[in-house]
């Protein structure tokens, strides 16, 4: 197989040549768990694990994800490493959440749910799965990632309003494509399918049981993935896709299906992301006199101007506050983490001094 048709580009190839006289060679992420990680490269599928100095001391975010151009050695005793991730032209990442137990496993570290992904297809329900504010959460993972938005509302064949869906959303998509579908019926997959270019990297997101491995499945014209009913009680997918896998597509294009998110946390760090979702809120701010203007009481406030004249959406405001405060919170967690490890960093060094006077004696 050639790489190309793998994603492999300019980019990766300029950064790859510093690993070139260490006898690695390139291959992309498709799979990863329990340690594995299955690749594919010029020698077809291979499966690998992580060489030491990967796996000690980076934190999450800092290990192949699912779309990595990763540099392996050659297979020998005790398997293919990868010794060398290329950096990333784009990445996908939340939050990490909190567990059953309500404790966050590692907070203040983001998960990457896919990397150097070109577009990234936010799937709707147009069942009890549709929600603009979900969608505009979405929409600022995506545009902090550095990928293209998609987004494509399915289900088309049981929803008896689709053009007012789809006028609803475009209204708050500002210039981003929204295509509606039904992978049952196969309505809009032509032109959903013209947005999958050969070498290009897609990624399927949203909700559990919206369909999005179904869209893989017709899009692939094969049953890569398993697909389930959803829960007839709650309306709601059964977490069907368990893990992130990535597939190339007759047509060429690389699409990764992902498992339905219960809940979308936003990283830190998303301002940019946040700002291209909601521009218009952004706008009518530049107009407040004041820079730092909380709209609260303040004279001459541009969003309590637009809110009075009608040209601004209360819920678009409500939502914008409400991802802004998220983004804050998860800034604040990622810098009392770096604090903590500073600490921690601070007093290992003194505790491996007094060790090493102990065992050498200090001099005395
Ligand atoms: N009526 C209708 N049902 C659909 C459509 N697309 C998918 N479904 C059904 O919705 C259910 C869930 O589809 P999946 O493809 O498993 O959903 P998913 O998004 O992959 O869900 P997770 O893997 O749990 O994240 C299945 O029963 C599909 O047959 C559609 O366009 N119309
Ligand atoms: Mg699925
Ligand atoms: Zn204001």
């Amino acid at each position: 197989m050639n790489i190309k048709q793998l994603g492999w580009n300019a980019h990766f190839e300029s950064h790859f040549e510093n690993y070139r006289g260490q006898d690695l060679v390139p291959a992309r992420v498709i799979r990863v768990g329990g340690g594995f990680y299955t690749l594919l490269g010029a020698d077809g599928e291979q499966t690998a694990t992580l060489a030491g100095q990967l796996r000690h001391g980076s934190t999450q975010d800092a290990l192949p994800a699912v779309g990595d151009w990763v540099g392996i050695d050659s297979p020998q005793e005790g398997g293919i490493r990868i010794h060398a991730i290329l950096p990333r032209q784009t990445a996908l990442k939340r939050a990490t959440v909190s567990n059953r137990k309500g404790l966050v496993e590692k907070p203040g570290v983001p998960q990457v749910l896919a990397a150097n992904v070109d577009i990234a297809i936010i799937v709707c329900g147009l069942n009890r799965d549709y929600n603009p504010r979900r969608i505009e959460r979405y929409l600022t993972l995506v545009h902090e990632s550095g990928a293209m938005p998609l987004i494509v509302l399915n289900k088309s064949d049981i929803c008896p309003e689709t053009q007012a869906r789809r006028a609803e959303i475009e209204s708050i998509a500002f210039g981003t494509p929204v295509l509606v579908t039904s992978a049952q019926c196969g309505d809009g997959l032509d032109e959903l399918a013209s947005h999958l270019k050969a070498g290009s990297t897609l990624v399927l997101i949203g909700s559990s049981g919206a369909g999005k491995s179904t869209l893989l499945n017709r899009l692939a014209c094969a049953e890569h993935q398993q697909t389930s009913e959803i829960s007839a009680a709650v309306g709601k997918g059964m977490h069907t896709t368990t893990h992130r896998e990535l597939f190339p597509l007759p047509g060429g294009a690389l699409v990764i299906d992902t498992p339905g998110l219960r809940e979308l946390h936003l990283w830190g760090e998303s301002e940019a992301g946040l700002a291209s979702t909601f521009p218009e809120v952004i706008g009518f701010a530049a107009q407040c006199r004041f820079s730092d203007c909380q709209h609260d009481q303040e004279p001459d406030c541009g969003i309590r101007q637009a809110l009075h004249d009608g040209t601004l959406d209360p819920a678009r405001l409500e939502s914008y506050l409400k991802q802004r405060a998220e983004i804050a919170s998860a800034t604040l967690q990622s810098e009392l983490a770096a604090q903590v490890a500073q600490k921690r960093k601070r007093k290992t060094i003194p505790r491996q001094g007094k060790r090493w006077r102990r065992e050498h004696g200090d001099g005395q």
